[in-house]
């Protein structure tokens, strides 16, 4: 199996059954160079102030900055993009936010994070539907040498007992620019850095409103700042509810909370 790779003008449905399929797909050079180059430039001052993982998961050599949508802007537009929320919509179905949006800054001499399911944080009878979708933004160019994201395509189908052998992964090479989709089923992790520079990447994850997100967007975005972010990033980040009511406020709509001392 390989990873299905397509053109920025490829269509959800194209995307959709190609992650449905093989757990993953690569839409290469997605964003524009210029724009790539001010998410790093935004990006630079929290990869300095953030200091290295605190364990294997993490990565003792890789920083990751957590809380984005409270320091940078730049993933605003990319977040609600019309193909990835096509995606969403395919693979996730109508009512989703982001869980954890993250800048992933694998540092030099880092070792493979070790083969994981994304959505195993859930604790869920497997086999189950689809409940995480993430996207994996490429900041570098993703290289074989500079830790690019590694993939077991086709395992999405394969129960959280049965780890694949790493051998089988395949390294999601990508221009910088790309972005990179897969279920949360999917045996992945970010692979060894075995060259002299930094790999920065940034995953913006997923998942169905009815669970709980990793991030607690509410307290690690201060309203001052979610009061200004466009309405669909609002619902993204939790002022939203779950029909017919989950995620109130004192019997209210979430997004209620944020009108009026603007
Ligand atoms: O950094 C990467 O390439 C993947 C990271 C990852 O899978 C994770 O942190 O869950």
């Amino acid at each position: 199996m390989e990873l299905p790779r397509f053109g920025h003008d490829v269509t959800a449905d194209d995307v959709a059954a190609a992650v449905q399929a093989c757990g993953a797909a690569v839409v290469e050079q997605f964003v524009p160079a210029d724009e790539v180059a001010a998410l790093v430039a935004e990006l630079a001052p929290f990869r300095d102030a953030t200091p290295s993982g605190r364990n294997e998961f993490e990565g003792f050599d890789t920083r990751r900055i957590y809380a984005l949508f409270a320091k940078v802007r730049g993933f605003d537009r990319l977040a609600v993009d019309p193909l990835v929320l096509g995606v969403l919509d395919r693979i996730l179905g109508e009512h989703y936010q982001l869980s954890g949006p993250v800048g992933i800054d694998i540092g030099p001499g880092e070792s493979p994070q070790g083969l994981h399911q994304d959505d195993i944080v859930y604790p869920l009878p497997f086999p189950h539907p689809p409940v995480v979708l993430n996207t994996m933004w490429a900041l570098d160019d993703f290289t074989e040498e500079n830790g690019a994201t590694r993939v077991v395509l086709g395992s999405h189908d394969t129960s959280a007992q049965d780890r694949p052998d790493p051998t089988t992964a395949v390294t999601a090479t990508m221009p910088a620019g790309s972005v990179m989709f897969y279920v949360g089923t999917v045996w992945h992790e970010g692979g060894a850095n075995r060259t002299d520079r930094r790999r920065l990447g940034v995953i913006l994850e997923y998942v169905v409103s009815w669970l709980r997100a990793q991030e607690t967007h509410v307290l690690a975005v201060p309203p001052e700042i979610a009061r200004t972010l466009r309405p669909r990033l609002q619902e993204l980040l939790g002022y939203n509810i779950f029909p017919p009511f989950l995620g109130y406020v004192d019997g209210r709509h979430p997004r209620r909370t944020l009108e009026g001392s603007a």
